[in-house]
């Protein structure tokens, strides 16, 4: 690592955060190490376990300067089981590079790394061919064409650069920070600060003698001697010192890497993903609730009525059962045994409203106006977990007992085609006179009239039937009865 570089005033930077994500061993953290000029928070595989293990754990925080851009490369693990971290950085960050490694081309986690930043709408990407010293010129150009032709069906378009570099060799270093550079100033462009200050905690720590520290990311900015809210917490907290870049500070703009020294707070309350923010009302617990959802086209499998499923809101990932439905025309939601992409695109075709209940473990405080992103995690890793994102449409008390109707279809038979010039006989749709009774005035299907009336003692019931209807003995007749369910926590639906 070369010799720091010596920041003035922070106040002359503008601040860009780049996630490297792809496979495990792809190479992300040893591009990182080329490219580093300062170490922070958990760099370069700083972590215990990642030296005896081989592979990045945490997310990493290492950063150059180029001009007046302050870059900081947000280094998250590649391996599967850590994924959570891979969502949680790309929370944070203002563009992506995506690493492949040469010899092994796109892998699993790679396409499951795109899809979560195509969900989370991060479209400022450039792609990393990384080990170019190990593969053929041949390979490489053989590869490069496939990866244009994978980008067409992406967010990402085709035109996104792509690089070819060798972290062992430092081979294409210079071209790859000068095109960081490119995306930094396309990228900052865009950026827009909230209208209040938030920051998602990703590391807190106890220094002796000064205090709580947690690190994180502004969204807003802060500054020293604010009075802040930590959530879940709801507790007040003091800003005692705040730190850029090992520097004290006394205002942290928007989109910063930051650390601070809060007062009113002990270190054992908190955990990744607690919220510091000057507005805790902007921020909603969340149990129960009905999202508005869109699936990934790359997943093609289905996800089921009643499922456990996994949401990543905010840098928390967490469990909960999802419960899909349709609105009918009578604006009644109507469940949905199984959703997958081909059935969103089928109703948005014909501009159905759908939409889901989200039924959490556990509650869960959240920002309304925040994309979740969906996944299945229990699944194997060696095929796309991640499925879809979702917005909260609306959060319902526990005990609003949400209602979905579904639809159960009986059976009937054409017992008698002419009992009178204007009726037929139908048998099976009931078992008992009693049962008969119940469905007077019902319709049933093909279209025949209403139930009129019932026919002796066993639950055959006299049908209206249209003019001019040709119908015979032992015809089907359909009988739609909606049922209410009343969703549930616990219940299994599976
Ligand atoms: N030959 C060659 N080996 C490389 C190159 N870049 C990285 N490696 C090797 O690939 C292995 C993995 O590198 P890392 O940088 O740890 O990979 P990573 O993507 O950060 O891995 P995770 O963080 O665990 O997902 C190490 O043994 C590196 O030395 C390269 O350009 N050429
Ligand atoms: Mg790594």
């Amino acid at each position: 690592v070369k010799a720091k570089p010596h920041i003035k005033d922070i106040t002359n930077y503008r601040s860009f955060l780049v996630g490297l994500v792809g496979h495990v061993d792809s190479g992300k953290t040893a591009i990182v190490r080329q490219l580093t000029d300062i170490v922070s928070t958990a760099g370069l595989d700083a972590h215990p376990q990642s030296k005896e293990r081989g592979i990045t754990i945490d997310l990493g925080f290492t950063s150059f300067i180029e001009e007046h851009l302050l870059i900081t490369l947000v280094d998250a693990p590649g391996h599967a089981d850590l994924i959570r971290s891979v969502v949680a950085s790309a929370r944070i960050i203002d563009a992506a590079i995506v690493v492949i490694d040469a010899k092994e081309g796109i892998q699993v986690q790679t396409a499951e790394h795109m899809i979560i930043l195509e969900l989370l709408n991060i479209t400022s990407v450039l792609f990393v061919i990384n080990k170019i010293d190990v593969v053929s010129r041949e390979r490489i150009q053989v590869f490069r064409e496939q990866l244009v032709k994978l980008l067409q069906n992406t967010k990402f378009g085709t035109k996104c650069p792509i690089i070819e570099v060798s972290a062992k060799e430092s081979i294409g270093i210079e071209s790859l920070k000068h095109e960081i550079v490119k995306l930094a100033k396309n990228t900052l462009q865009l950026k827009i600060a909230p209208d209040f200050f938030w920051f998602p905690i990703d590391h807190h720590f106890q220094i002796k003698g000064v205090g709580v520290v947690v690190t994180g990311t502004t969204q807003g900015s802060f500054s020293l001697g604010d009075k802040l809210f930590v959530i879940p917490h709801q507790v007040e907290v003091k800003v005692k010192n705040a730190q850029v870049y090992h520097q004290n500070v006394p205002r942290v703009p928007h989109g910063f890497r930051a650390g601070m020294v809060l007062s009113g707070i002990e270190v054992n309350q908190l955990t990744r993903g607690d919220i510091v923010t000057s507005q805790p009302t902007r921020f909603e617990k969340v149990e129960l609730c009905e999202i508005k959802y869109d699936f990934s086209q790359h997943f093609q499998k289905i996800v089921r009525f009643g499922s456990q499923i996994n949401v990543s809101l905010g840098m928390v990932t967490t469990s909960a059962r999802f419960f899909p439905f349709f609105y009918d025309n009578h604006h009644v939601r109507m469940l949905v045994e199984e959703v997958n992409f081909q059935k969103i695109a089928g109703w948005k075709k014909e501009n159905i409203r759908y939409g889901a209940f989200l039924w959490f473990q556990e509650s869960h405080y959240a920002l309304l106006e925040e994309l979740m992103v969906l996944s299945q995690l229990d699944v194997p890793p060696s095929t796309l977990r991640f499925f879809g994102s979702a917005l909260i449409q609306s959060i319902l008390p526990l005990d609003s007992n949400p209602e979905i109707f579904s639809i159960k279809t009986k059976t009937g038979f054409i017992k008698n085609p002419n009992y009178s010039e204007t009726s037929i006989l139908v048998s099976d749709l009931a078992q008992s006179k009693d049962g008969a009774k119940t469905l007077i005035n019902k319709h049933v299907e093909p279209p025949f009239g209403k139930i009129i009336n019932i026919f002796g003692g066993k639950g055959v019931v006299i049908v209206e039937k249209p003019d001019k209807l040709s119908c015979e003995v032992g015809d089907p007749v359909l009988l739609r009865i909606p049922r209410s369910m009343k969703i549930r926590k616990t219940t299994s639906y599976n």
